[in-house]
């Protein structure tokens, strides 16, 4: 299918289009951001930015969408959601393979993430009628107390280009459900992505009489999220990206006492263990490293491999990745497509200069793909390199397809290794070992939000709460008990007797 094709079935209009607020196509914004495929290097389309004029529209179409959608009973919400699943599932073909051709992800990658849209409707659906608050015990007679769970408003939602529509529907279904109107200001490397699921998704606010403003969008860089991050009005600001955007995000947010939700870089390590399988470990370790072209939060950057078995991990690697094919993502037989763009590939390319300097060795060389097929330049090989996990090069997350291997002896050491770099989204341990796989998961082992056994880093389920430590920034997104960072908690206290007995004991008489 031709991109003509699906971008028409998604009612984008090719080389224009627009700008949406959830509202209305506003006019008037001078600047536009230009969505090159980094595929074929072609234009795809071109987005007018928010201009301070349209982001009032936009936050006063939001506040008005909420207070008719914060008096739906949540079970109506989840149907509004259940529908958006099967709007989805009608447009998995479409919106798949415009995620692959404008983001660069293999089109099997492209599927994935809408499959993991209509998953995140399915599980938001379920919570609409489990947002359970506790009921607690008054220590005063006749009275009751309990808590109960409030929408908080505008859920201001920032999200990166390698997960261009999965990570905002993580959020904006979650948030849906719970009452809240979305603001979502994608990355301006993936605009149109984000445009696709917004006009999905007001098919079903029209089909149902409902405001538009429950799903707004705003465009631009860094300058129009920051409107939101400053703004009041917007109690939540859940952000993905990197962990420089999510520390100004983080302290703009507090400035004002707001809520952020980060989710930030990951520095993923496996440790492969003496009595792992051998089959696992590589599937796991070259899928993590080089799915989606090594841009995951989750990628597989540092494999930990024990003394004993260096060398045969390091063979079987090199043999593996030698049998990896490198092009347009949207053709099946492709492993890996290109990069996101030209800084992306300088990127790479400046960390494998760094590695070498370091004193590393590469196991499989990198290098930037050129020739029939490879005319937009940002297609790169895959690489592996011997390294020291203190190189500073190695404790940085490069968004690239780049695997650092190093060695262990005992399991402390390797544990400590696994810790010992800043960021603490996802890790794993491959074992047949019970002590070993449990010391791992102990309070002791993994410092990550994420850790597995036996499956490698990237690849979270929906159901699971998806986030991590330390510089990752602490948020938990997804599934789990999540959705309560999206909500308010408020704890009310009943009295039913005739007088007003104060709590602790306290006596107060006139
Ligand atoms: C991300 O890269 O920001 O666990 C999200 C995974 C995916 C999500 C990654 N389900 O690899």
């Amino acid at each position: 299918m031709q991109p003509k094709e699906f971008l028409r079935k998604l009612g984008l209009k090719a080389k224009n289009a627009g700008t949406w607020t959830g509202q209305q196509s506003l006019t008037g914004s001078a600047r536009s951001i230009q969505s090159y495929s980094p595929v074929d290097g072609q234009l795809i389309g071109s987005v007018t930015t928010t201009t301070r004029d349209q982001y009032e529209q936009v936050i006063t179409c939001a506040q008005e969408a909420f207070k008719v959608w914060r008096d739906m009973p949540a079970p109506k919400r989840g149907e509004i959601v259940r529908q958006y699943g099967d709007v989805l599932r009608q447009y998995k073909d479409p919106l798949g393979r415009l995620v692959s051709y404008e983001m660069g992800k293999s089109l099997q990658e492209g599927y994935g993430e809408v499959q993991e849209m209509i998953d995140i409707c399915d599980f938001a659906v379920g919570l609409s009628r489990q947002l359970y608050g506790l009921t607690m015990h008054s220590e005063r007679p006749a009275h009751r107390m309990y808590e109960q769970w409030h929408p908080l408003g505008i859920v201001g939602i920032i999200s990166a280009f390698n997960f261009p529509v999965a990570v905002w529907s993580w959020n904006a279904c979650i948030a849906w459900v719970c009452g809240d109107v979305c603001v979502w200001k994608a990355s301006e490397k993936t605009p149109l992505c984000s445009i696709a699921c917004q006009l999905l998704f007001q098919k079903v606010l029209k089909a149902n009489n409902l405001p538009e403003g429950i799903s707004c969008i705003i465009n631009g860089d860094y300058k129009v999220g920051e409107m939101m991050t400053k703004d009041g009005r917007v109690p939540l600001v859940s952000a993905t990206g990197s962990t420089r955007m999510g520390k100004t995000v983080g302290k703009t947010v507090a400035e004002r006492l707001g809520r952020s939700l980060l989710e930030l870089g990951g520095n993923n390590a496996i440790i492969v263990t003496p009595s792992a399988d051998l089959k696992i470990v590589l599937t796991g370790a070259v899928f993590g490293a080089v799915g989606t072209a090594g841009q995951r939060c989750t990628t597989t950057r540092r494999l930990i491999v024990h003394s004993s078995m260096y060398n045969d991990v390091k063979n079987a690697l090199a043999g593996a990745y030698k049998q990896l094919r490198i092009g347009d993502p949207l053709d099946a037989n492709n492993h890996v497509g290109p990069l996101i763009d030209k800084g992306a590939v300088q990127n790479y390319l400046n960390a494998i200069e760094a590695v070498k300097k370091a004193g590393g060795t590469m196991v499989v060389d990198g290098g930037v793909l050129e020739g029939p097929g490879y005319e937009s330049g940002c297609y790169v090989k895959p690489c592996v390199a011997e390294a020291q996990n203190s190189w500073d090069i190695v404790q940085h997350e490069t968004f690239a397809p780049i695997l650092y291997i190093m060695k262990y002896d005992t399991i402390e050491e390797a544990i400590a290794m696994q810790n010992g770099v800043p960021q603490g989204l996802s890790s794993a341990i491959m074992t047949g070992n019970l002590r070993e796989a449990e010391r791992f998961l102990s309070v002791a082992g993994s410092d990550c939000g994420i850790a597995n056994v036996n499956i490698g880093t990237s690849g979270a389920e929906i159901g699971g709460a998806f986030g991590g430590e330390k510089e990752t920034g602490g948020g938990r997104e997804s599934g789990s008990d999540s959705w309560k960072a999206y909500m308010r908690r408020q704890t009310n206290t009943i009295n039913y007797s005739e007088s007003v007995p104060l709590a602790q004991g306290i006596k107060f008489d006139f």
